[in-house]
């Protein structure tokens, strides 16, 4: 794939072999002609440290840093006398530790928002979900019957407050795990307490010197990342869902087609929905667009990327540009007017890219400023200051265009916004929402099981290939998927997210598809909607029939373009939470270690679920249907319920042998 440029030592990659993404490819292209350097070149330029790959370093002393050899892993220890078991098991827990950080800290700042909201501090948001408000609090025993939203809202912050600072017993919603699989974290003592708590007594158990065995280690690191997915992940969802709406199907483009040459085009990059849903106000005040008018555009066009992006398509249908690995090649498209980010995910080498085309790229949140970008700190008590401000330099970036602009004419259309909430009710009506009808279709066999597809995308992968090739060989397989994130768009792009692609889907799982009206894949929304799917498999268990704990699901995870602490978090409470999660691109472990084996295996004869690693997507569907399979066999699914056509010449045969 690579060839030498004349003249250069420099190896050239052709654009496709980086990315299926076409309009991505484009825009590599030009950023070569502009001079333009991207994370991909950045990539193919610096070789991933061996030993750090492995997870075979310890750096959290000055004795050393410390490297074993990850050919020989028990051949020596660190200066301390730390093996390989301990170093890999710590270096792991801090990854959980800083993921869970990210997700239950976006999931304080909604707990801050919502409590402003509650006491009246803060006019510009409102609660407008009260029957989530009204769900929400009675699923974790908040009395609602005869009772005011405020007093309601109240006590539900009160409660969720407790997600971040209880010192013991339990998180608020422990209450919506499964009775047994609660159970088994009882027993092994990983329940969850505040995340602040579990955080920190993870921190201090990596610490030099404290915690030297691998398996408790690990212990921390499912309570920690429990902390995470039943804590502040959850939290965070489900306070953005009360606050600005729960979402529903909505049609929505995806790709940098959703740029508009004539427009002024704001794109909005990172992770909390206040500032976007605050810009979403800006852009639609009358003076704002009159003065786009006026500087010759057609209007304002708001857009988003990532996960913010993700959330905000579910929730309003705002057009989405791009997933993570496509946030430099958009601003290379010259059309990128202002890209306004807040936290997560944000490359710093955006500023130099934003740079050559005159874009302002501006930081809004007080945690993450980046040098070189313009910073204009959002504050959600007057939130329209930072985003009508955001705006006019947008337009007076619009006014004094000077980049050569090429948007590549790419636009996916497809339904997204499926949360919890409206599959029950697609499946089951607006009088007797429920899970009964998917139950029934996974113990009939039509759906051979559940997969979660979710994560990053990674320049150490093709862009978007190993997404799109394993969401269509497990939909192939009549395993439905569900999707978030930067996942969640790789499959948009490629076309999935259409009723129509139920063709491509088992003749099982596109019966299904075509009763309901559905698309084989259904988009939940960000990564911090990966709580929808742990709600959704908790359903799946209470409404019956496929076994009593998540661990007897027929379903399974995957992230098969990994790159971030956050998604090894994730990973970490699903396996926690009793799902098998595969990971692609590279695993920070050395095989045939204590630790490894732990990961693989040990975990789920303890009862949780266990961890997978395969870069190959048609390897990690087989691995994920073989699971699933098993699990079909443990609940007495695999004796084929084979549904058998009954045409007439059966029925005479019937008839005859009767
Ligand atoms: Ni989640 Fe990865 Fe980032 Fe979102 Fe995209 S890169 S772990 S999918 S934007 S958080």
């Amino acid at each position: 794939m690579e060839k030498e440029e004349s003249g250069s030592k420099k190896p050239v990659v052709n654009p496709k072999d980086l990315t299926i993404c076409e309009a991505t490819a484009r825009m590599l292209e030009k950023a070569r002609k502009d001079g333009v350097e991207t994370a991909f070149d950045r990539a193919l330029n610096m070789k991933a440290c061996p030993i750090g790959a492995d997870s075979a370093c310890c750096k959290h002393c000055a004795m050393g840093p410390c490297r074993l050899n990850s050919k020989d892993p028990y051949g020596k220890v660190g200066v301390c006398g730390a093996t390989i078991d301990t170093i890999q098991a710590r270096n792991f827990a801090r990854m959980v530790a800083t993921g869970a950080a990210a997700h239950t800290d976006h999931g304080m700042a909604m707990v801050d928002l919502f409590r402003e909201v509650v006491n009246g501090n803060i006019k510009e948001y409102r609660i407008k979900d009260t029957d989530k408000l009204i769900k929400v609090a009675q699923s974790i025993g908040i009395e609602t019957e005869g009772r005011s939203e405020k007093e309601i809202a109240t006590d539900l912050y009160k409660e969720l407050e407790r997600t971040y600072t209880q010192l013991e017993g339990e998180i608020p919603f422990a209450k919506r795990v499964p009775e047994k699989t609660l159970e088994t974290w009882r027993k092994l003592g990983i329940v969850p307490r505040g995340a602040m708590r579990e955080i920190m007594e993870l921190m201090h158990r990596t610490h030099i010197g404290v915690d030297q065995h691998y398996e408790n280690i690990t212990k921390q690191s499912s309570r920690t990342a429990l902390a995470d997915g039943w804590g502040g992940s959850m939290v965070a969802t489900e306070i953005s869902d009360i606050l600005f709406g729960t979402p529903t199907p909505v049609a929505v483009e995806v790709n940098m087609g959703v740029l508009k040459k004539d427009q002024v085009n704001v794109i909005i990059h990172g992770h909390e929905p206040n500032m976007f849903e605050s810009m979403l106000v800006s852009v639609n005040e009358p003076t704002l667009i009159q003065a786009a008018k006026d500087a010759g555009a057609q209007g304002i066009n708001l857009v988003g990327m990532c996960c913010s992006g993700a959330e905000m398509m579910s929730r309003h249908g705002i057009p989405h540009a791009g997933n993570f690995m496509s946030t430099e090649a958009i601003l290379v498209t010259g059309a990128v007017d202002a890209m306004c980010v807040d936290i997560q995910c944000i490359k710093q080498g955006l500023v130099s890219v934003a740079d050559c085309y005159k874009t302002p790229l501006i930081t809004t949140n007080i945690r993450a400023h980046i040098e070189g970008a313009t910073h204009i700190e959002f504050d959600h008590h007057n939130p329209q200051k930072c985003t009508d401000e955001v705006v006019i330099m947008a337009i007076t970036r619009f006014k004094n265009r000077t980049a050569a602009i090429e948007i590549p004419n790419i636009r996916n259309t497809g339904i997204h916004g499926f949360s919890h909430e409206y599959i029950n009710y697609m499946l089951g009506g607006t009088f007797r929402g429920s899970y009964t009808p998917l139950n029934d279709n996974i113990i009939n066999g039509r759906i051979r099981g559940v997969a979660g597809v979710v994560g990053c995308t990674n320049p150490r992968i093709k862009q978007d290939w190993a997404h799109v090739e394993l969401v269509k060989e497990l939909i192939k397989n009549d395993v439905l998927v569900l999707q978030t994130g930067c996942s969640q768009i790789s499959l948009a792009k490629a076309g999935l997210y259409t009723p129509e692609a139920a063709c491509l889907a088992g003749s099982g799982l596109r019966e299904v598809c075509e009763t309901v009206g559905m698309p084989p894949v259904l988009g939940m929304g960000s990564c911090v909607d990966n709580s929808r799917i742990l709600i959704a498999a908790s359903e799946m268990v209470r409404i019956g029939g496929l076994g009593n704990s998540i661990a007897d699901l027929p379903a399974a995870g995957a992230a098969p373009e990994w790159m971030s602490e956050k998604a090894i978090s994730i990973g970490q409470y699903f396996v926690a939470s009793g799902v098998y999660t595969v990971f692609g691109v590279t695993f920070p472990i050395v095989k045939e270690t204590k630790f490894h084996k732990l990961l693989f295996e040990g975990l789920e004869q303890q009862g949780l679920g266990k961890w997978g690693f395969t870069p190959d997507p048609y390897e990690m569907a087989k691995m994920m249907i073989a699971h699933i399979d098993k699990k079909r066999k443990a609940l007495g699914l695999d004796k084929g319920k084979e549904r058998v056509l009954v045409d007439m010449a059966a029925r005479r045969e019937m008839d005859a042998a009767a």
